[in-house]
């Protein structure tokens, strides 16, 4: 297809602004022709870009990081601390999945060295992990949310420490984040509703939020690829995944009363916010591979399969929405809120999705005799002159890759070509708006065409962005997904069973 050699290029383009002005930082400040470290200082987007390099066949720009590669140290100053969870995703993802598609021992040695570095997060009176640690010394800090772990936080390391684990046998790599996994299964949790922060000192819940946003989000995604990662052989989290998606399309799945548009959203004490984050756009992705992957009741893989073809296509319509093409970070829709005594009537279609709750609609439209299509699948045109039913609450595209996740993993499941199409279209708007003469760059609002620019490309923007927009113009599955599966930042891990010994080892029954 026409479009990954456009996406390859567009690669090209933002590596090579990143080696000229700013290996070897972090991150490319792609106005100003600056670098900024704001993940440790050991050249993120590098170790972030190296299995995208893979896929796309760029082997001599591969090959020429591995002298970088072979000189990291992953040290820091005294008064420097690693973000645990950015750190396990973006630098350990990006080491394993590059080991593992190149077989480069450098690569394993070095995630051998940086996972060793980081495990002092788990000293802990309850195990679950600190929010940062200094490599050097082991001291270990909190962040902002001092005294607590975010529920991403503390499930967003398993994929990652599991399968080193499993590749050099060092028992601690599995005992710590499996504890993590005890924790959750133990907690007492009404439903799946499990909320966003916990106390460290005691790993109980801290607040009552339900989210599948930031805080929360690749907890989700960590569960069940657990279970995939591990050839299915680790029921617990696959048990988890389906509690939590079970209190997921009960409590936080919405219609829009005016486009009827499916939307997810988060709820404090049980009370909607109503805000639907760009963030959450990777769920629909998450639901369709569940749907496609888990030993599901016909009755649910329908309902996981309905959500995630209606979100995704929110996420799509929102991009469509706006004249820049892109999509805001994060917006509130317009809802009304539900009074519990909503009459569906055919008769009436105005007053048919009023009350919001997805599943009560469901519900509703199958008692009288599931006439269209179901709540919130409806594909409507976009409003690009208004009105929507939503605003905007921060405006600005940072150049994230949830909504093409998502589309990448529509299609892959679905095979309907509509989500290349979107995909596409996406693609074209990032061309448009985001292009600087050496890299890309985040905009601080979608409603403008020029979008203005705002001076920074983040690494995941070549991990992950351009990857699963390479990945769905490519008609070859270059990553099976019954043979690997993604972290959340899109660094694929190849699926594997545990050994007898292994299993004895780790106590895995
Ligand atoms: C990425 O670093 C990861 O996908 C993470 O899980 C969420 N945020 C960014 C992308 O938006």
């Amino acid at each position: 297809m026409r479009g990954r050699f456009a996406v390859k290029d567009a690669f090209l383009h933002a590596y090579r602004g990143y080696r000229e002005y700013a290996l070897p930082h972090d991150e490319l400040l792609p106005l100003s022709s600056q670098s900024v470290d704001n993940f440790n200082g050991w050249g993120v987007t590098l170790v972030d870009s190296l299995d995208t390099m893979l896929i796309m066949g760029l082997y001599d720009e591969f090959y020429d990081s591995m002298s970088v590669i072979s000189n990291m140290s992953f040290a820091l100053k005294n008064d420097s601390y690693a973000p645990f969870f950015e750190t396990v995703i973006r630098y350990l993802g990006g080491l394993l999945s590059a080991h593992a598609l190149s077989h480069e021992p450098v690569l394993l040695a070095k995630a051998d060295d940086l996972g060793r570095m980081l495990l002092p997060v788990f000293n802990t009176s309850s195990g679950l992990p600190m929010y940062a640690v200094n490599t050097i010394t082991g001291e270990t800090r909190s962040g902002w949310a001092s005294g607590t772990v975010l529920w991403a936080e503390a499930l967003s390391c398993q994929l990652e420490y599991k399968y080193l684990a499993h590749l050099t046998g060092r028992r601690e790599y599995f005992d710590n984040v499996e504890k993590i996994m005890d924790i959750m299964r133990d907690a007492n949790i009404e439903e799946g509703l499990f909320p966003t922060k916990w106390r460290l000192t005691t790993a109980i819940p801290y607040n009552s939020q339900f989210s599948v946003g930031a805080f929360a989000d690749s907890a989700h995604e960590y569960l069940l690829k657990q279970w995939l990662l591990t050839s299915g052989s680790e029921a617990k989290a696959k048990d988890l995944y389906l509690r939590v998606v079970n209190s997921i399309l009960k409590h936080l799945l919405y219609v829009s009363p005016n486009r009827n548009l499916l939307y997810v959203t988060d709820v404090d004490h049980g009370v909607p916010s109503h805000t639907f984050e760009h963030l959450s756009c990777f769920l629909p992705g998450l639901l369709t591979l569940g749907a496609h992957t888990l030993p599901l009741s016909p009755r649910d893989r329908q309902l996981h399969s309905w959500a995630a073809q209606g979100l995704a296509y929110t996420c799509w319509l929102i991009y469509a929405d706006h004249p820049s093409g892109l999509a805001p970070d994060e917006v509130v829709m317009n809802a009304v809120p539900y009074a519990g005594n909503t009459s569906y009537t055919v008769d009436n279609p105005s007053h048919e999705y009023t009350a919001g709750v997805w599943l009560e609609h469901v519900k509703e439209w199958e008692n009288h005799g599931s006439p269209g299509v179901p709540p919130g699948l409806e594909e409507i045109s976009p409003a690009v002159s208004g009105p929507r039913d939503y605003l905007a609450r921060k405006p600005g595209y940072l150049l994230r890759p949830e909504a093409v996740e998502s589309f990448y993993l529509m299609w892959r499941t679905t095979g309907d070509e509509k989500w290349r199409e979107r995909g596409w279209a996406v693609f074209e708007a990032i061309q448009k708006e985001t292009k600087t003469p050496i890299g890309y760059a985040s905009v601080s609002t979608v409603e403008q065409s020029p979008s203005p620019q705002l001076d920074e490309m983040p690494s995941f923007f070549m991990a992950e962005t351009l990857k699963y927009l390479y990945l769905l113009f490519n008609d070859e599955e270059i990553i099976p997904l019954d043979r690997w599966v993604f972290n959340t930042e899109a660094h694929p891990l190849p699926i594997f069973e545990w050994t007898p010994w292994e299993k004895k080892q780790y106590g895995i029954k």
